[in-house]
């Protein structure tokens, strides 16, 4: 299966630096046997659409509602996005739910009405650093997966990202033992929920000098990658394990 190398921009680059680094980054990506998706902030998407006209490069936006347009103001149009020529919708990342209190509830209607437009949703899941160590970490994934895909078709496509909380932006990575343990959880869980053949990203301070090491272990099929990617040539080298 072709491995997925997406970038997560969250509230980082404005429309001109979008297009700077799209024109830099196609320079250096050549390298890359991989999907590559890129996740710009809302109001530079229609500048990254610009820039990838004709390119095999997916992008699509870190968040949506659940319907696609009506007085909710605020809230991004995943309709839009597809009207635009984007594929992914990003859902669920732990800062959405950390500081913008989104529930599973949520999570799991946005998952359905991402599928149900022909986008392919990007679920996050991860525990926090407390979890872990109070070994609640498989109830805590399995809970997050239950409740988000509870609305999901099997038949359409998903992307799941395992983020550990406690290495989002931290630097902590978490090891390569520990990726394995977790992500073969990860694995075990989605095939009981009937969702085996869905890719699992792994996300949580990915480097250029970590991911030739983290690609390796069991049902890794590619990255989120935030700070890492805010720079071409080291989404680059990323893309190219
Ligand atoms: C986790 C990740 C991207 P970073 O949020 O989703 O960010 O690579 O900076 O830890």
């Amino acid at each position: 299966m072709k491995k997925i190398f997406a970038a997560n921009w969250k509230l980082f680059k404005t429309p001109q630096e979008t297009r700077q680094f799209f024109k830099a980054f196609k320079e250096v990506s050549s390298q890359s046997t991989g999907e590559l998706v890129f996740f710009p902030s809302a109001i530079s998407l229609e500048a990254a659409s610009q820039e990838l006209v004709g390119s095999k490069i997916k992008w699509g936006a870190q968040n949506c509602y659940h319907q696609a347009s009506g007085a909710f103001t605020g809230e991004n149009s995943a309709q839009v996005v597809k009207d635009l020529g984007g594929s992914y919708i990003l859902i669920g990342h732990s800062e959405r739910r950390s500081i913008f209190g989104e529930t599973d509830t949520q999570v799991a209607d946005k998952v359905a009405f991402v599928q149900g437009l022909g986008l392919t949703p990007m679920l996050c899941i991860g525990e926090t650093l407390q979890e872990r160590e109070s070994k609640k970490t498989f109830r805590v994934l399995e809970t997050q997966l239950q409740l988000g895909l509870q609305k999901a078709d099997k038949s359409k496509p998903l992307v799941i990202a395992y983020e550990p909380v406690w290495a989002i932006g931290t630097g902590k990575v978490a090891t390569p033992e520990q990726v394995a343990e977790t992500h073969t959880d990860v694995f075990n869980i989605l095939k009981t929920l009937g969702f085996e053949t869905t890719p699992i990203l792994y996300g949580g301070s990915v480097k250029p000098d970590n991911a030739g090491e983290l690609i390796k272990q069991p049902h890794v099929s590619g990255f989120l990658v935030g700070g890492a990617s805010l720079e071409p040539a080291s989404f680059a080298k990323i893309a190219s394990v």
